[in-house]
């Protein structure tokens, strides 16, 4: 039902109303976007107060660019665009790193945000908050749109979820000057100008020869491996994928937000034989995952010798030979695409050799048997392996909890170490790595799925979210945080030789994070063996209480960047 803001009283001419504000929370409803993820202040202080009146969720944050993340996530989990509300210059700058991490990362989302009026931006008269946004978002997003009539607000949204959601999945940028909210219309005419989006991401099915050639390079492989990516998670095609995987008896490697698409102890899962897979693969077929930074991009050392053939199922053609030869392109969703190889690889499709499932399955089989002992140390300080053995028996026995992680070595570690279950379980730093993520996740993913969130944190990842533990308690979400605090980014003990100063990578010694839980009236337990962290996120999963677990680690047990340290340029020059 479309809201009707005012009567005008004009004799003989009275009729209904509506304006900016309404028209735009209208317009989301319409759409079925239900949760707003966003910072209050001018000029959308009252959108999101009569949003929260008309029924959506409106989470305030205490910075914009976890509300940014939140929504980013939001439509990694749901397929919908997650919608993150800021305020002009400042609160949008900081909800944009999140929309261009949405953008980089492939996950549907909007940021909405009010802005200065044009007349004064244009002619930099110097107005409240001035700053050309549209111009500034527009290199670092997929769309962007700017809404300069109330009669239009039906249309830009539109276009904007479309945009968000088709395609390639990303973000879209869309401006709303300060007047637009006070316009008001003819309360009939702004309902006829809303538009409900008809199949916003309509099917992409793939040609019937694309699916023929890949399936005969796929059948002439004697040491074939399928790598699934987040996009093969977004899609939410997991029947069809198990059904492929399992059919065509290939090895498959998950990306690190693709773990759990198939259980990481399917047997087919080549998780624990990385290395060996990649570098032996003669076939490799990527379903939803880019053969960038992250796959060596399908080249050099860790690809091995071996002359390998790439089959690539994207929705997005200009992906196709972005780093190496693909010789097999299947564009189109995943879910089509799957559909469309299981459909043609008839009753009679031969398994993979079995040779080469034998050493996948040997090479799996001997890394989980070293590191089996290490996770069983109960040493105080806790080191990494030891944790995260306490972590990953609670995760197989709670296998719908969603585990945020980052860090550096606590992500690297815990991507190894926590086993999966079940699809989009795992959310991380994703493409770029980047450290902030952890809060806005925990909290959308608390608000979106309705399953508990266990976030394990690098001391230094948390801090650049953590003012969000008052909004975790504030809006009384089952998220269980657990720090792994090592005093610093890697480690804890570098020193500085040269001044009073400490070290650029040391924080201070034995703080207590649980502290920070406690002060917004949620639980804090400061953690010093895995026996006692496992007593205490068990307690904060039943009892669904906000939880903050400050697991103290010890300060030498990480590594330089954790497993990526390779990336760090050298100086030819000795250090002091
Ligand atoms: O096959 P082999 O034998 O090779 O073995 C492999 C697997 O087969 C095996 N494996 C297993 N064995 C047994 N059992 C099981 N279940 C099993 N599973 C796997 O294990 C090995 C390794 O497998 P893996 O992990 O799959 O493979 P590998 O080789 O590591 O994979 C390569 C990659 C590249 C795919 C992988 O490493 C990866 O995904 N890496 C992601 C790395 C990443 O994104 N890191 C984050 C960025 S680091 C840095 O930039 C940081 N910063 C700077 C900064 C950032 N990022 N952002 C912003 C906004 N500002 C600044 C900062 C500040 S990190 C950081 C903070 C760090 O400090 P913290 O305190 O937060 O954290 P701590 O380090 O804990 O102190
Ligand atoms: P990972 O980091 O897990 O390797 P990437 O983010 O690199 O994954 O790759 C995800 C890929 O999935 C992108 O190339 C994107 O175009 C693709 N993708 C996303 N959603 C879909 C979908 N529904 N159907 C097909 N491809 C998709
Ligand atoms: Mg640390």
């Amino acid at each position: 039902m479309l809201n009707t803001a005012t009567k005008s009283e004009a004799p003989g001419t009275e009729q209904e109303l509506t304006d900016g504000f309404h028209l735009v929370i209208d317009a989301l409803k319409l759409n079925g976007i239900n949760t707003i993820y966003g910072v209050p202040g001018i000029p959308i202080t009252d959108l999101g107060r009569m949003a929260q009146a008309e029924g959506i969720r409106v989470v305030s944050f205490r910075h914009e660019q976890n509300a940014g993340y939140a929504a980013s996530i939001a439509g990694f989990l749901t397929k919908r665009p997650g919608v993150c509300l800021t305020v002009s210059a400042p609160g949008f700058l900081n909800g944009l790193t999140a929309l261009a991490h949405a953008t980089t990362n492939c996950f549907p989302m909007i940021l909405i945000s009010g802005s200065s009026e044009r007349e004064i931006v244009d002619l930099q008269q110097g107005d409240y908050e001035e700053m050309d946004q549209l111009a500034i978002a527009k290199p670092l997003c997929k769309a962007a749109f700017r809404v300069l009539h109330a009669q239009d607000i039906g249309i830009g949204l539109a276009r904007a979820i479309r945009a968000a959601v088709s395609g390639r999945p990303g973000g879209v940028y869309l401006d709303l000057p300060a007047k637009l909210f006070g316009q008001v219309m003819n309360a009939d005419a702004g309902q006829k100008s809303l538009v409900k989006v008809i199949d916003a991401a309509p099917e992409q099915i793939p040609s019937p020869s694309a699916v023929k050639r890949a399936l005969e390079v796929l059948k002439s492989a004697k040491r074939p491996l399928v790598i699934l990516g987040k996009g093969a998670a977004y899609a939410q095609a997991d029947q069809q994928i198990k059904a492929f995987i399992e059919k065509s008896g290939v090895p498959f490697l998950p990306m690190s937000m693709a773990k759990g698409l198939l259980p990481d102890l399917h047997p087919q899962c080549a998780g624990a034989a990385r290395s060996t897979v990649l570098k032996d693969a003669d076939v490799v077929m990527l379903i939803g995952a880019r053969l960038n930074w992250l796959l060596s991009h399908g080249k050099g050392k860790t690809w091995g010798d071996a002359p390998k053939k790439f089959i690539q199922v994207d929705i997005e053609p200009k992906e196709m030979d972005s780093n190496v030869e693909i010789v097999a392109p299947v564009v189109g969703d995943i879910g089509s695409c799957v559909t469309a190889l299981l459909d043609a690889m008839g009753a009679n499709w031969t398994a993979a050799p079995s040779d080469w499932l034998a050493t996948v399955s040997k090479k799996r089989d001997d890394n989980v048997a070293k590191m089996a002992p290490k996770l069983m140390s109960n040493a105080s300080p806790m080191d990494y392996h030891g944790a995260l053995g306490a972590l990953r028996a609670i995760v197989a026995e709670r296998p719908e909890t969603i585990f945020v992680n980052e860090g550096a070595n606590t992500l690297d570690l815990a991507r190894g170490v926590v086993d999966m279950h079940k699809p989009r379980k795992r959310l991380d730093v994703g493409t770029w790595g980047v450290m902030g993520i952890g809060m806005g996740y925990s909290i959308a993913a608390a608000i979106e799925t309705g399953h508990p969130v266990l976030a394990v944190e690098g001391d230094s990842a948390f801090g650049f979210s953590g003012m969000e533990v008052e909004t975790i308690c504030r809006y009384k979400l089952p998220v269980c945080v657990v720090i792994f605090n090592n005093d610093g980014i890697y480690r804890g003990t570098d020193v500085n030789n040269v001044s009073e100063d400490p070290a650029t990578t040391v924080f201070v010694k034995g703080s207590r994070y649980d502290k920070m839980m406690e002060a917004f009236g949620g639980v804090g337990i400061n953690a010093t063996s895995p026996d006692e962290l496992k007593r205490a996120v068990n307690a904060a999963l039943d009892s669904g209480k906000p939880t903050l677990i400050n697991a103290v680690i010890d300060p030498a047990a990480g590594s330089e960047s954790g497993r990526i340290g390779n990336l760090n340029p050298q100086s030819v020059l000795k250090k002091k």
